[in-house]
């Protein structure tokens, strides 16, 4: 049985703040104790022999479960689905998760991307909420945003076509003070609407970026498999994806 919410849910301000921009910035939504119990799971992902990282892999897509079956009975799950619930104004179900974990000094870039672009629909679908598992600093892969792009619906620039690694890093018509890098200190998250184009750079820090991403949909829509989740979470990158 899931757990009370971990944190006050987003204010009225925060809500409009995320209806104008598409993303939202919440710091410390884990209290010490679950973000330990985050960072120990990670770890042990990371432990994993037929995980552990060889170099020139670049970056890791894993799930929780893999190490920690009850994770979803955490009060940050149960905070989670409420602040985007709260966030899209719309019931919604939690939908799946994933680790994205980028290599020391070589995890490569993300580049531009719409989540909801891999799946197909027109409606507002999702929202995905992304965890800082350790602080995660502008050199280290933090996330950016395109303000406000969320507004203009699909873009056709970033339709995904073809293989991974075959959509254009920069969005045209991007103007400099729309986006948004994110630095985040451990245990904090931001939200980012499906339609919100963003990405994330290359980590060139000594650490591995570690992120855990859950993602909500809309209750009663049907949702693509698991193909479409597979390639929405690795949306085009420099080293393919
Ligand atoms: O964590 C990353 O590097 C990219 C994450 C992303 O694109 C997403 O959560 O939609």
């Amino acid at each position: 049985m899931s757990e009370e919410p971990s944190r006050a849910l987003p204010t009225e301000a925060e809500r409009e703040s995320f209806r104008e921009r598409g993303w939202l910035w919440l710091p410390d939504a884990l209290e010490a104790e679950e973000l330990s119990r985050f960072q120990e799971a990670c770890q042990r992902v990371l432990g994993r022999p037929h995980l552990s990282h060889e170099p020139g892999a670049g970056s890791l897509h894993a799930i929780l479960e893999s190490v920690w079956i009850e994770w979803r009975e955490t009060r940050f799950h149960a905070w989670a689905l409420a602040a985007a619930e709260a966030l899209m104004g719309r019931p919604l179900d939690y939908w799946y998760h994933q680790l994205l974990f980028k290599a020391p000094l070589e995890g490569p870039p993300t580049h531009w991307h719409q989540d909801d672009a891999y799946l197909g629909v027109e409606e507002d679908l999702t929202i995905s909420c992304w965890l800082a598992v350790q602080d995660v600093g502008p050199d280290a892969a933090c996330m950016e945003f395109l303000s406000g792009g969320q507004r203009a619906g699909l873009l056709a620039e970033l339709a995904p076509e073809g293989e991974p690694g075959g959509t254009p890093p920069e969005p045209p018509g991007l103007l400099p003070e729309q986006v948004h890098a994110q630095p985040l200190r451990a245990g904090s998250v931001t939200f980012h609407h499906g339609k919100t184009p963003h990405r994330t750079g290359p980590n060139l820090s000594p650490a591995w970026r570690l992120a855990f991403i859950q993602r909500f949909a809309l209750r009663g829509v049907p949702r693509p498999g698991p193909e479409a989740c597979r390639a929405s979470s690795q949306a085009p990158s420099a080293a393919g994806g």
